[in-house]
């Protein structure tokens, strides 16, 4: 019998450059200005704030189910900032800190999560699609706008959002075997939180890493910390460079952990244990940048305040805003959500 040697030397590539106490590594070639590192830090903050409303009004009865996107604020941000205006932005369900850092208004998301369906009406010029529930289903989407781009000769790429959970779906292989055949101009981002609603991952698959399964497609696969903005810009970037290029798809395993419940419909009391969640809190994303712009002296504790009020205060005007126009269309028997009395 005659075997084939298909694979010289399985290996994945994998990036961190700030580590837990905000220390940046030395190797590393980093270069942004401080309004861009500034406008990273608050944008963060932004999705944290955003989240802690969210789950005030549902547990209040103002807003239906909720799934934060606590732990997770990196990836959404490094991201986005990587990507360009003409960029594609495809979410899942959990990326408000995606939208909200392309510029979507704070106050369509607050209308979509009241169960109204002009919270999906994201202005074209955004590029960004509203979100998708049923998982995996937008990698599928994403490949298709990197198609049409590729095929009208736009120089724009797509950048894809979706969990852990959602690699184990036939779309994911779909979409990567396509994306790959064609050679389509896509980023893939994998949310490695490590959880699916109560599933952890060593019962999701038996592969190491999920970075490793773009190998069987014939693209670049790459394991990022997830829980550090730096480096998932630059593998953000580095990735769209090569989209724009020619030079195919990519797909990034973001790791990192989802800090809060499933969505407010969730305990994961009820199978996670303490000490895991206990440990994922030391490498909280905002902390650990944090640290950096204050050891920077880009940020000060009094910068930081005026951020978080500022923040705190405009998003409030939001969701009041959103209540009005929600109880209008739910006069109008446009809107199907019911407030509790
Ligand atoms: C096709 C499909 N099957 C099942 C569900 C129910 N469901 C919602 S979220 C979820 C787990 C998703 O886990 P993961 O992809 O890791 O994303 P995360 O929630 O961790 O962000 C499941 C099974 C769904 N939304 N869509
Ligand atoms: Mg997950």
């Amino acid at each position: 019998m005659m075997t084939e040697k298909v694979l010289q030397k399985l290996q994945v590539k994998s990036l961190s450059i700030l580590n837990e106490h905000g220390e940046v590594d030395s190797s590393s070639t980093i270069q942004l200005s401080e309004e861009i590192l500034k406008k990273m830090y608050a944008k963060m903050l932004l999705t944290r704030e955003f989240d802690q409303r969210c789950i005030n009004l549902q547990r209040q009865g103002r807003m239906g189910t909720y799934a934060a996107a606590y732990g997770q604020e990196a990836i959404h941000v490094g991201s986005t900032t990587a990507m360009q205006t003409q960029d594609w932005l495809v979410p899942s369900f959990r990326e408000q800190g995606a939208l909200l850092s392309r510029g979507v208004n704070p106050e369509l998301l607050f209308l979509f999560f009241m169960g109204c369906e002009k919270g999906n009406e994201i202005p074209k010029e955004l590029h960004t699609l509203p979100y998708c529930v049923p998982c995996a289903t937008q990698i599928t989407h994403g490949v298709g706008i990197a198609m049409a781009a590729q095929y009208k000769k736009e120089n724009l790429a797509v950048v894809t959002f979706f969990g852990d959970g959602a690699s184990s779906e036939g779309d994911f292989h779909e979409g990567l075997n396509f994306a790959s055949v064609y050679q389509a101009p896509c980023v893939f981002i994998c949310q490695n939180n490590q959880w699916a609603i109560s599933t952890p991952l060593k019962q999701q698959m038996h592969s190491p890493t999920i970075a490793q399964k773009a190998l069987a497609y014939g693209i670049e696969g790459e394991r990022i910390d997830g829980n550090d903005v730096l480096a998932v810009f630059i593998a953000t970037k580095r990735a769209l460079k090569k989209a724009y290029e020619g030079g195919g798809p990519t797909l990034l395993e973001m790791l990192s952990y989802r800090l809060g419940p499933h969505t407010t419909s969730d305990d994961p009391s009820r199978y996670r244990e303490e000490k895991e969640l206990h440990l994922w809190k030391q490498k909280d994303p905002i902390l650990r940048f944090e640290k950096y712009l204050l050891n920077k002296g880009v940020l000060s504790e009094e910068e930081k305040k005026v951020f978080q009020e500022k923040i705190s205060e405009d998003l409030k005007k939001h969701a009041l805003e959103a209540e009005k126009i929600c109880q209008a269309l739910k006069n109008q028997d446009i809107c199907e959500f019911t407030f509790k009395k």
